[in-house]
């Protein structure tokens, strides 16, 4: 067999692949089948600029922010070679995606971080079709650049004439990126408090949480309003907006003016397509949105912080071939008879073959475990049933297991949980179980109770935290072991 240039470097690949992967996943060089889409990343320290003109050192994948969007078709294989040009170690997630857990990319759970000059290869099945994120699990390389878009198409033909990647960031832009002149949070005190002054830990001023920063830029694809140029699309087409928040503590009420929009999937779940005006979208949530191109102008899409009511956050203008002008209108949020489309509002629409197995549930009652998620206001860590990461006590369940999580949030932050490795239903017992829709990542309001459930049918190690970064680091996971 002649051994070209280019089969070399694959046989290379694989063989580092087959190096990399841990054992029992390794079947796909043996499926033949399925086609291998192959991509390269290297995250390092990386000068950028959002469109105003000051640049700045963020960490990203292949010198851009957001990072390389990658796409495969469901079915497909996914190969992405991470070589680590950072000055620190890094890995990478693929949130959402109900990957092999030694491809989940989180530190110290289910990899070990990949170290200044190394490389990994990450390989899994891309399965199921959606709209999903990649990013950096270490510390806070999240909130400095490093995350993009990875989409799944799915096979059948697409139904739309359009489509564009929303990715909406919050960013400080200084070197560093959102961890730039963000102070720790103190711990001075805390041994007081709980009666143990001068005990070790806890006391050093440097050991401490960092704080949330006050983000001073908000982009969409890597770019601030108005430095940008508009979405284009033309009258009469049907436009697929796939909108992603992986900001790190920014949660978005989103409206397009002179349009409604149509949900149709939510965490590239399909629902049944639902109609509203504003769409709430949590960090680590993804929508897709459709509309029809019918009212012809310049709008903007906007997203207002949904913490801060009224100020806006992400804009990016959308403009109908053909129209001139250079100011979009805005869309209005207050007013009467404007629609908001909340969780309960949707309702799931699951091809058949995505319902549980057979023998999911072990044909017991479901495991019900209580996560109540507290902290803040005295302390600077964030908490799960009182218990600050890693110094968490573990949660076991066994394989199919049905298991729901109740939550109870006691603090007077939201806090959008993501579970990795397994999408969960919405439980809502005032709802039919149908109307349950799926998602990985669901906010859980100051002062709300909300419930999960999923088939444990996912083996290994996996991360379930809060996806405001700065909560997560001050403490607020824990890990599901599911055997
Ligand atoms: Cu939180």
């Amino acid at each position: 067999m002649e051994l070209t240039r280019r089969s070399f470097i694959r046989t290379a690949l694989a063989a580092a692949a087959y190096a990399a992967a841990p054992k029992g996943i390794l079947p796909v060089y043996g499926q033949g089948e399925a086609k291998v889409r192959e991509f390269s990343l290297s995250a390092s320290v990386a000068g950028i600029d959002l469109g105003t003109g000051r640049e700045f050192n963020a960490w990203a994948y292949n010198g851009q922010v957001p990072g390389p969007e990658i796409r495969a078709k469901a079915g497909e294989i996914i190969r992405v070679r991470l070589k680590n040009d950072l000055p620190a170690a890094t890995t990478i997630h693929w949130h959402g995606v109900p990957v092999p857990n030694e491809m989940d990319g989180v530190p110290g759970v289910t990899q070990k971080a990949v170290q200044p000059g190394e490389t990994f290869l990450y390989e899994f099945k891309a399965d199921p079709p959606g709209s999903y994120i990649y990013h950096s699990h270490v510390e806070y390389q999240l909130d400095q650049g490093l995350y993009g878009p990875l989409i799944i198409e799915p096979s059948e033909e697409k139904e739309w004439d359009r489509e564009y990647t929303l990715t909406l960031e919050d960013w400080v832009m200084k070197d560093g990126g959102g961890v730039a002149a963000t102070p720790r949070r103190s711990t001075m005190g805390m041994g007081m408090m709980h009666g143990r002054m001068g005990m070790g830990r806890g006391f050093d001023r440097d050991s401490g949480p960092l704080q949330e920063p006050i983000y001073d830029a908000f982009a969409v694809n890597g770019k601030i309003y108005p430095h940008m140029e508009p979405l284009t699309v033309k009258k009469g087409e049907k436009v697929k907006l796939r909108l992603m928040n992986p900001s790190s503590a920014t949660i978005y009420d989103l409206r397009l003016a002179g349009h409604s929009l149509t949900i149709t999937h939510a965490d590239g779940r399909p629902v049944r397509p639902l109609e509203t005006d504003v769409l709430r979208i949590g960090m680590g949530e993804r929508y897709d949105v459709t509309f029809t191109a019918d009212h012809q102008g310049h709008w903007l899409l906007s997203g207002i912080n949904a913490g801060y009511r009224g100020n806006p956050a992400v804009q990016i203008p959308i403009r109908y071939t053909g129209i001139r002008s250079d100011s979009p209108a805005p869309p209005a949020f207050r007013g009467p008879g404007i629609r908001f489309a909340g969780y309960w509002d949707m309702e799931a629409l699951t091809p058949e073959s995505a319902q549980p197995r057979g023998e999911a549930g072990n044909g017991k009652e479901p495991e019900l475990l209580r996560q109540t998620l507290s902290g803040g206001m005295h302390s600077p860590y964030w908490t799960i049933n009182g218990q600050v990461y890693p110094n968490v006590e573990p949660i076991r369940f066994q394989r199919n297991d049905r298991v729901r999580i109740a939550y109870w949030n006691r603090s007077m932050m939201p806090h959008p949980m993501h579970l990795h490795g397994h999408f969960f239903k919405v439980v809502n017992d005032r709802l039919p179980p149908s109307r349950w829709i799926e998602k990985d990542t669901i906010i859980v309001n100051s002062m709300q109770g909300l419930m999960i459930e999923f088939i444990a049918d996912n083996p290994g190690e996996w991360f379930h935290h809060c996806h405001n970064l700065y909560h997560l680091m001050a403490g607020m996971a824990n890990v599901v072991t599911i055997r």
